[in-house]
């Protein structure tokens, strides 16, 4: 072998072995970068699982305060609905108990109403068979005064005659009060004075007080207080038409109605009814102008009466007096002879005059 050749050999191997030595060199150095590398990622590794602990750890903790907040609530719900089931169940336990209370309460209302409309509906049977027996009471003594009546026209038959033929002339002559025949026909005056004389007076049970005035001046209205009832209808107007008696305990109250033709009044039936009666009330209001035909047809066949000046309540205070002294006059310029008394009266307000009192003790005086 050639020197070159030896040379070319040993080259060769020299450049093997450095190659092997480059390529363990780079071995090793690999190696490192691979432990570098490894230890790289185990230190990473171990980075990762330490923050995935702190994670996991972290989310372990916020999970059991969820779960806890979860428990806190739900217990808190509970006792919430717990509450309220509760607070549900004593409403409902109250409603209850005063749905009861009020089942009981209305209950006993009912009987109590059915107990009062019962008692109401006997007062009203009681009171309509009491009114029933009133009317029958009225009617049979309507029905005597009637026959009495006929009794009388039978057995007077021809002062009857006399006396409604006098009317009827006086009627047609356009006379209408007792006053007008007073002053215009003398002797139709006398004629009516000697039949009203003639007449006998009705035959009447008890105490029988009459109340004659005006329309409106008050006459049902004074019969009612003096009745102690609202037995007579009342009002403005013309109320009541026709004679009605009602029976009170001390006496028997007859209402007369307001007549505008006076004339009706001089019938011999209504002047023996007049010479029947216990009292005659002559009812005015302003004046006893109002009524002085009455009075002075009273005057001429000597029958008395009373006046009672109602309505005192409508007068002031301060002209009471004067009042008082003007009808008093009234009666001396009238000439009025059978005034038996005079009272001032509020058949409205009867506590207010002192009046009312003394009449009712007066009508009621079993002397008279
Ligand atoms: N202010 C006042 N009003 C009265 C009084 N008395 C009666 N009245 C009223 O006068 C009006 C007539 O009364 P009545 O009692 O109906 O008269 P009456 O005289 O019965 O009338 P007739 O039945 O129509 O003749 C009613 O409105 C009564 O309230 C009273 O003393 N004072
Ligand atoms: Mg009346």
């Amino acid at each position: 072998m050639s020197m070159e050749e030896m040379q070319r050999k040993k080259e060769a191997q020299d450049n093997e072995r450095r190659a092997w030595f480059v390529e363990i060199e780079n071995q090793n150095q690999n190696q490192k970068a691979m432990e570098e590398m490894q230890r790289k990622k185990e230190a990473q590794d171990n980075e990762h699982r330490t923050r995935l602990e702190e994670i996991e750890n972290k989310n372990q903790k916020a999970m059991d305060e969820i779960q806890r907040k979860k428990e806190a609530q739900d217990n808190e719900h509970r006792t919430r609905l717990e509450e309220i089931e509760n607070k549900n169940q004593k409403v409902l336990e109250e409603m209850q108990r005063k749905e009861e209370a009020q089942k009981k309460e209305h209950h006993a209302r009912l009987t109590e109403l059915q107990i009062e409309n019962e008692k109401l509906m006997e007062q009203i049977q009681r009171k309509e068979e009491a009114q029933k027996e009133k009317d029958l009471e009225t009617a049979a003594r309507y029905n005597e005064l009637y026959k009495r009546m006929e009794q009388y026209q039978e057995a007077h038959k021809t002062q009857m005659e006399q006396m409604t033929k006098l009317l009827e002339d006086l009627k047609k002559k356009k006379l209408t009060s007792f006053e007008d025949i007073a002053e215009n026909d003398k002797e139709a005056k006398e004629a009516i004075i000697k039949l009203a004389k003639e007449a006998k007076p009705f035959e009447m049970e008890g105490n029988n007080i009459a109340l004659f005035g005006r329309t409106s001046c008050g006459k049902s209205t004074m019969l009612n207080k003096l009745h102690g009832k609202e037995v007579a209808e009342t009002g403005k107007g013309e109320t009541t038409l026709k004679i009605q008696s009602y029976q009170a305990t001390d006496f028997v109250l007859w209402d007369i109605p307001g007549k505008n033709d006076e004339v009706s009044y001089l019938s011999l039936q209504y002047i023996s009814f007049f010479k029947g009666l216990t009292h005659r009330i002559i009812l005015v209001t302003d004046t006893l102008k109002e009524n002085s035909s009455m009075m002075k047809l009273l005057d001429a066949i000597g029958l008395n009466y009373d006046i009672v000046v109602n309505k005192m309540d409508e007068c002031d205070d301060e002209e009471q007096p004067k009042f008082r002294e003007k009808i008093k006059e009234e009666v001396q310029t009238l000439e009025l002879k059978g005034v038996d008394r005079i009272f001032y009266v509020s058949a409205k307000f009867p506590a207010q005059f002192p009046d009312w009192l003394a009449m009712v003790d007066y009508l009621t005086d079993p002397r008279k």
